[in-house]
């Protein structure tokens, strides 16, 4: 019978990370919320005060830069000011109390890495690099880029974020490393994500068709969440510190 109230639900997650031999997590908008990122189709979402193919595709970009880059800017001004919280550090934890765990986020705020995840899989980009989109110079953007009309040093044309956008590829080589991990894992975690674009979001059927036990973190309904082996309606802030401070325990001799 599943688990159902959280701490049944804890300690499920916990013995099953504790006989995981590789562990995978997908993350999405919703596990830096608690950072104070706004996410992008919540009520609040950064979404509803914009429609994403009207600043995250490239018709738009080439339409009106400038308000692409308006919205980019407020976005790394934003991450800038927040700092990892309780979820990030226990993702990180996590790494050395489980054999194996990829990380693959959609997020491009990289608060992962600042809570010390060593290594993450960004299918989406990152928001603090540049690049020109007419020569190969490549920037780091620090907490936000000096003008509003960020323009390359080397040849002086537009730059543009290092995100990806709709109706563009993924790199190819993160999302072949993040296939790679959710085929071969045992236990794929779906974490603040609301499943609904692709091809991140064919990662954990994917790993369900593969026999991985596929546990969904959300506060919210999902498509995920009818294939979730085990379905926790709580914030990742919350409950994932939880599971990792018991699994430590498991881990005790
Ligand atoms: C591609 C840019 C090949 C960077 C982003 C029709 C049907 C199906 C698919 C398509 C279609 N038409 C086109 C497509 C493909 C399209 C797509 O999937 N569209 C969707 C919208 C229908 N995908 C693409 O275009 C991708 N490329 O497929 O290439 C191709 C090539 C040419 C033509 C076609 C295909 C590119 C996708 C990448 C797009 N870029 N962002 C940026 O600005 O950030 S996606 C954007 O959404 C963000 O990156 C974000 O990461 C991503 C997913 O959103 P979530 O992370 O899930 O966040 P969301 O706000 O949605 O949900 C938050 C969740 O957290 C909620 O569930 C909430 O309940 C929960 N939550 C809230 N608080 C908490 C919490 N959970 C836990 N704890 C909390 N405290
Ligand atoms: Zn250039």
């Amino acid at each position: 019978m599943p688990a159902t109230d959280s701490t049944s639900q804890v300690e499920q997650l916990a013995q099953w990370l504790s006989k995981s031999q590789f562990v995978c997590a997908m993350t999405g908008a919703g596990f830096s919320a608690e950072s104070g990122v706004e996410t992008f189709r919540g009520p609040k979402g950064l979404w509803s005060g914009r429609n994403p193919m009207d600043v995250a595709t490239p018709e738009a970009f080439a339409r009106d830069p400038r308000d692409v880059w308006r919205f980019y800017i407020a976005r790394l001004r934003q991450v800038a000011g927040v700092r990892p919280n309780p979820g990030h550090l226990a993702m990180a934890r996590l790494e050395s109390l489980v054999p194996g765990i990829g990380l693959i986020t959609q997020n491009v705020d990289r608060l992962h890495q600042r809570a010390g995840s060593k290594e993450v899989i960004e299918l989406h980009g990152n928001l603090h690099e540049a690049r020109c989109t007419a020569c190969p110079y490549v920037g780091d953007l620090g907490d936000g880029p000096l003008s509003d009309e960020p323009k390359c040093p080397q040849c002086g044309q537009w730059l543009r974020p290092c995100v990806v956008w709709f109706g563009e590829t993924l790199p190819p080589d993160a999302v072949q490393k993040a296939k790679q991990m959710a085929a071969q894992c045992d236990v794929f975690l779906s974490i603040g994500t609301s499943s609904q674009v692709y091809p991140a979001s064919q990662m954990a059927i994917d790993a369900h068709a593969k026999g991985a036990r596929v546990v969904e973190i959300n506060p919210g309904w999902t498509p995920l969440t009818a294939h979730a082996h085990l379905a926790v309606r709580a914030k990742s802030g919350q409950f994932l510190p939880r599971v990792v401070e018991r699994l430590a325990q498991l881990r005790e001799p």
